[in-house]
């Protein structure tokens, strides 16, 4: 995060992060029952994941090995982690099927966290960790709302997060005029106009989050491309809403019960 600063322990309580082959690859963001969303290029094809087994039809994006990746919740200080931080073995993961790589378009991903033995739950009650709600419609938010990014990824020194950082950041609308019309239907924009606030590199498939005038915070987006607090050139989500569909489909999750 560009322009942030740390946060204190179990501040960003459905903060995940996202571990392949033992690295901190990715942020995600805690949905409730087993799931975790993040970002589809963060399991998509990957240097650092080992060839995935082939599977029956070429045209389902290639899924990593499952073993090859890990969730870690209630993590500050990756560095120094406590020894009580919980790794979840992932039982399966669901890129969308329309990712693509090259236009980055639905670029959001579900991870499905293998159950406690003989047990419904994935990891112990653990009082740092709340689920984040999904929203059912983009109108929930206007533009020019604070939201709150959070993630490890760069900050504006160039290096890597020592503690999870967070950051305020605006939605921004008619976004595509800052991107050259690379701005498909699922993304939206949310930064700061200067380049102060910006999420970068190490930061991707981590949670934007919007707070309702209740208190109700919601996912609007996931970190997925941009440049790093540069002005003129704000930060691209995954437009969370947009795919509510999509992750009821899968999680069979409802994910606010109104009345
Ligand atoms: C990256 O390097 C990256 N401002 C991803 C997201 C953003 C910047 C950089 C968002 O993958």
């Amino acid at each position: 995060v560009v322009g942030g600063q740390r946060t204190k322990p179990t501040q960003i309580q459905w903060q995940a992060a996202i571990m392949i082959n033992r690295r901190l690859e990715c942020g995600g963001a805690y949905i409730g029952g087993c799931w975790v969303v993040t970002a589809a290029h963060c399991l998509g094809p990957n240097p650092l994941l080992s060839k995935p087994t082939p599977g029956p039809d070429d045209r389902i994006p290639q899924k990593p090995n499952l073993g090859d990746v890990q969730v870690k919740f209630s993590l500050w200080r990756p560095a120094r982690a406590l020894p009580t931080t919980d790794v979840i073995p992932i039982a399966d993961l669901h890129i969308h099927p329309l990712y693509n790589p090259n236009t980055r378009e639905n670029d959001i991903a579900l991870v499905q966290l293998q159950k406690l033995p003989f047990r419904e739950e994935c990891f112990e009650n653990n009082p740092a960790v709340t689920p984040v709600c999904v929203p059912w419609t983009s109108r929930l938010f206007n533009p020019n709302h604070t939201c709150t990014i959070s993630g490890w990824g760069q900050t504006a020194g160039g290096r890597r997060a020592h503690y999870l950082e967070w950051a305020n950041v605006s939605l921004i609308e008619d976004c595509q005029r800052f991107h050259n019309d690379d701005l498909k239907p699922g993304m939206i924009c949310a930064g700061a106009l200067d380049g102060s606030v910006d999420a970068c590199q190490g930061d991707n498939g981590g949670p934007l989050v919007c707070e309702d005038e209740l208190g109700v915070s919601y996912l609007w987006g996931i970190v997925s491309w941009g440049s790093c607090g540069r002005p003129q050139s704000p930060g691209v989500y995954t437009q969370v809403a947009h795919y509510f569909e999509w992750i009821r489909r899968h999680t069979g999750w409802p994910t606010v019960t109104r009345f």
